[in-house]
């Protein structure tokens, strides 16, 4: 569906950057082939040696009912007599249960893939992988459709197997009568934790037991399409510092439709570390013929559906377990994967459904904004840098609360470790669109009636002629610096001085009013 946004909560609102192309993309040759004419599954003639062409497995062939309502993802409508319940049921998981409930656990969906993706070759020699997907009180025709679009679109040979993590669900049917369910899989496994964990620590639980090569984490409510997982593991063989991630399309929250989503996005945030897509524009696909079949290569990931080498996800320490619940983690593991030598990449031939919620349908242990404030606090702690200013700054509140991030060493000492490059680098070479001064501000205080400006002298002020050696910054953390020196209230409503600045003081923080009417002074 053209022109389609994907929804995340939160995302930001969208700043003008200039783009720098040289990033977005990648064309190194590493790319599966094209060769190939026969049957899917056959090593076909004209297929490179060590390579068939990607399996496509169940496509919209030969649903079992092909006259079921949602079949090949078309919308569904609640028939008027059957409102009330859609409506009261809504709650269940954010979305519209009952029309969940109603559309085949196996139905069919449209292949949405790029033209050119069903040719594409890949190894035969690609690596096993244990698909991990936790849920806490996941809808269960939901959770269902997403086992089944695993195990009917993906080649049995890559699956070592589906682990679901159980968060401590509290729903009745998740426990005897999912086991029973389940138990006609011998590749599902369930693993039940005793205590909530939220999805970060579940992940973790996951992928301890994992044994498969390659570790590909799922959402709860997702439908894999035709032929989604071999192009993911490629880019794994290519390089096991490959991080791949699927194109997220949408499977609609009211009409459980799925829709495809537009080509050429990258995953970005912007400040304070809000998730977010951007388009890569239209003058530089053209200027480099950029085709819809090409990696993009991403600044962050989405968080929730992406593969993984297992071992290469251990050295760099899996996730932070100190973040809690949900958020942030995203932003962490693409930090750490970028800084310490990996790429984060989105694979326009790996297409899966997501259901995007507005609102979160379980509760979290702790108030939900402060858990992922915190959660990205620890990330801008242990990866920004000086970077972490600009955090603070747009979210200037988490400094006033001064917000308790936990012990950070271990943390720290990874990225010593790992020999990780710097934030600075990552902004230069991976994400240089990111608007980031490491200053707010930058000029004079300057007396408009008079002339004149605050000057420094030693380290006292004064009301002196204007000169550009007076220079002032206005710092992300409120600080109206000059080198080492910040303007500081001498007393209270005395007299203004200079005291030597300390990084986070509230009491060296000056506001920045603008003022209907021009007026003498930049702060009050
Ligand atoms: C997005 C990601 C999600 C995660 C999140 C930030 C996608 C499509 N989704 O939000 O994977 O990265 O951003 O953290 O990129 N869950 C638990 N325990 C909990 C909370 C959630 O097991 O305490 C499960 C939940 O059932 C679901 C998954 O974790 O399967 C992700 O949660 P979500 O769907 O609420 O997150 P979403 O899609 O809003
Ligand atoms: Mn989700």
């Amino acid at each position: 569906m053209s022109g389609l946004r994907r929804l995340f909560r939160g995302s930001g609102r969208a700043l003008a950057f200039v783009f720098a192309a040289s990033v977005a993309w990648e064309q190194t040759g590493e790319a599966p082939g094209t060769a190939g004419t026969g049957q899917d599954g056959q090593q076909q003639a004209g297929s490179l040696l060590g390579m068939h062409r990607v399996l496509s497995m169940d496509a919209t062939l030969a649903p079992r009912d092909p006259r079921a309502p949602g079949q090949f993802g078309q919308p569904v409508a609640v028939p008027d007599d059957k409102q009330a319940e859609a409506k009261s049921r809504w709650k269940e998981g954010n979305f519209n249960v009952y029309l969940s409930d109603l559309i085949p656990v196996d139905r069919a969906i449209a292949d949405t893939r790029p033209a050119g993706c069903s040719e594409q070759q890949v190894h035969d020699d690609l690596p096993t992988t244990s698909i991990i997907m936790c849920f806490v009180d996941e809808v269960w025709s939901t959770l269902l459709r997403s086992v089944h679009s695993v195990l009917s679109r993906s080649p049995p040979h890559l699956i070592q197997e589906i682990i679901l993590v159980d968060d401590f669900s509290t729903k009745e049917h998740l426990k005897e009568q999912l086991d029973a369910y389940m138990s006609r899989f011998p590749k599902v496994k369930i693993l039940r934790l005793r205590e909530r964990h939220g999805l970060i620590r579940a992940r973790l639980a996951g992928a301890e037991v994992a044994t498969g090569a390659v570790l590909t984490f799922l959402d709860s409510h997702v439908e894999c399409n035709v032929g989604w997982l071999e192009p993911l593991l490629e880019r794994v063989r290519l390089r096991r510092t490959k991080v791949a991630c699927p194109v997220i399309e949408v499977i609609s929250d009211k009409d459980m439709s799925y829709m495809t989503v537009d080509n050429f996005q990258r995953g970005i945030f912007t400040w304070p570390m809000n998730f977010g897509w951007r388009q890569i524009p239209q003058e530089v696909i053209e200027k480099n013929k950029i085709k819809e079949t090409d990696i993009i290569r991403c600044p962050v990931m989405a968080g929730g559906l992406f593969s993984i080498d297992k071992k290469y996800f251990s050295e760099l320490g899996m996730y932070d377990p100190g973040l809690d619940v949900w958020g942030g983690e995203n932003m962490e593991l693409s930090f750490k994967v970028w800084m310490c030598g990996g790429e984060i990449e989105i694979v326009p031939c790996s297409r899966v459904g997501h259901i995007f919620r507005n609102d979160n349908p379980y509760s979290f242990p702790k108030d939900r904004v402060r858990t992922v404030e915190r959660n990205l606090a620890r990330v801008a702690e242990v990866w920004l840098d000086e970077y972490k200013e600009l955090f603070y700054g747009h979210a200037y509140h988490l400094l006033l609360s001064a917000v308790d991030v936990g012990d950070l060493s271990p943390q720290s000492r990874l990225r010593e470790k790992l020999r990780c490059k710097s934030f600075r680098w990552y902004l230069q070479n991976v994400y240089p669109d990111l608007e980031a001064p490491l200053v707010k501000a930058s000029g004079l205080l300057m007396n408009v009636a008079l002339a004149g400006c605050i000057t420094v002298e030693g380290t006292t002020l004064a009301f002196r002629e204007c000169d550009v050696n007076n220079t002032f910054n206005y710092t992300w953390l409120r600080l109206v610096q000059h080198g080492e020196l910040c303007l500081a209230p001498a007393g209270v409503l005395g007299a203004v001085g200079l005291r030597h600045c300390q990084g986070r003081s509230r009491s060296l923080a000056w506001l920045h009013r603008a003022l209907a009417t021009a007026q003498p002074g930049l702060c009050s």
